[in-house]
């Protein structure tokens, strides 16, 4: 059924400049949905942080300093303000111009937009990029989810299993431009890590797995926390390890490829994984922590293997069965469940859910 051309404004994540990387993978999906949503005749507008890129796409700069970011705060945090808030002026800026649109998507993982969604007029999506981190967000997402049914967007249903709302979350997986990804038929011997190098993702297990299997560990990502970083190198000196940076996709695709394995070893619940597709896509075996997004991923034994959360054992022996995987069978799963028309599918039905069943008056 042909729907009609929704005028979409997009608010993106308030802890860094879209292209920098600190935005994590909430930019790549960010970008996905704007492209899929432009291809299929909806109009897109991107608000974002000044010195924001992407691509082809305008993005409106809002100046103003930058949120911490949720993941290093405690779950009893306090909601913070910043003077002069990024997040604050972004979302002055949505008051200003909501008139001109049919649906605002909230892609930031903070307190604020949520809280405003009763004063806004124009219909309010909010894409929740985590699971549950702090009490005062878990609260206003599920007053939220209650108030206005439908407008709660995740990755997964385990992502949404982590707040009391979870059966209200609408999952909209992820999803990735697979032409840029080629498919690698013949890796070399190296193993992959790939993701903003911090505390919650777990490393120092990745590495310790190449320390015990020989295998060269080849990592990718940029040094977000550089002490976390320097303490791995000095308890891992004779680790095979590879630093090889933060990549643009087109090259990260390229290097990853050629990897047997990506090792997944996120402390924390993955919200989903964006590495964990773009491996797939290159027809690279997944080898996960069965923790959050990941154990719905993963099809253990079939595109990698699940394996038991922090056990760098269990590493080793996944790498060890590595040649049971069908490197075919990843890029299968990606094309069939991960490609932008089946993420484009599931986003614009989530839009037409919220528009269509009709949105509660609002202030
Ligand atoms: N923290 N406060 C805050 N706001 C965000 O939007 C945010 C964050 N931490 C990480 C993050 N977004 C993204 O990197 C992940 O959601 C992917």
């Amino acid at each position: 059924m042909q729907i009609p051309a929704y005028k979409l404004l997009f608010i993106s994540t308030p802890v860094g400049a879209i292209g920098t990387g600190i935005g994590g993978g909430v930019e790549l999906t960010l970008f996905n949905i704007t492209q899929e949503m432009t291809r299929r005749g909806h109009k897109v507008e991107i608000v974002a942080p000044q010195g924001s890129v992407m691509q082809q796409f305008t993005v409106k700069e809002i100046a103003g300093k930058l949120q911490t970011p949720a993941q290093n705060q405690t779950r009893n945090s306090p909601i913070t303000m910043l003077k002069n808030s990024v997040l604050a002026n972004m979302w002055d800026y949505a008051r200003q111009v909501q008139a001109d649109y049919d649906l605002i998507v909230n892609f930031a993982y903070d307190w604020l937009p949520l809280y405003l969604t009763p004063f806004f007029n124009c219909p309010i999506a909010h894409f929740i990029s985590m699971g549950s981190l702090i009490d005062a967000i878990d609260q206003i997402i599920e007053s939220v989810a209650i108030e206005f049914p439908n407008t709660i967007g995740v990755y997964t249903q385990s992502q949404a299993d982590t707040f009391s709302c979870a059966e209200q979350c609408y999952c909209l997986l992820n999803g990735l431009d697979l032409s840029i990804y080629q498919f690698c038929p013949k890796p070399t011997q190296s193993l992959a890590w790939v993701g903003r190098i911090a505390p919650e993702k777990g490393l120092e297990d990745a590495v310790a797995a190449a320390e015990i299997t020989g295998i060269t560990l080849k990592i990718f990502g940029l040094k977000q926390d550089v002490s976390y970083w320097e303490k791995i190198c000095q308890e891992h000196p004779d680790a095979p390890i590879e630093y090889v940076g933060f990549l643009p996709t087109v090259e990260l695709q390229k290097e990853l490829g050629k990897c047997r394995a990506v090792l997944v070893t996120p402390r924390w619940i993955e919200a989903f994984g964006n590495v964990a597709i773009e491996a797939l896509a290159c027809g690279v075996p997944l080898i996960a922590y069965r923790r959050g997004g990941l154990t719905e991923i993963v099809q253990s034994g079939k595109t990698g293997f699940l394996v038991e959360p922090d056990s760098v054992q269990g590493l080793v022996e996944a790498i060890e069965h590595l040649d049971e995987i069908d490197r075919r069978a990843c890029r299968q799963q990606a094309e069939t469940l991960y490609s932008l028309e089946a993420m484009g599918d599931r986003t614009e039905a989530w839009f037409q859910k919220i528009l269509r069943i009709g949105y509660p008056e609002t202030a």
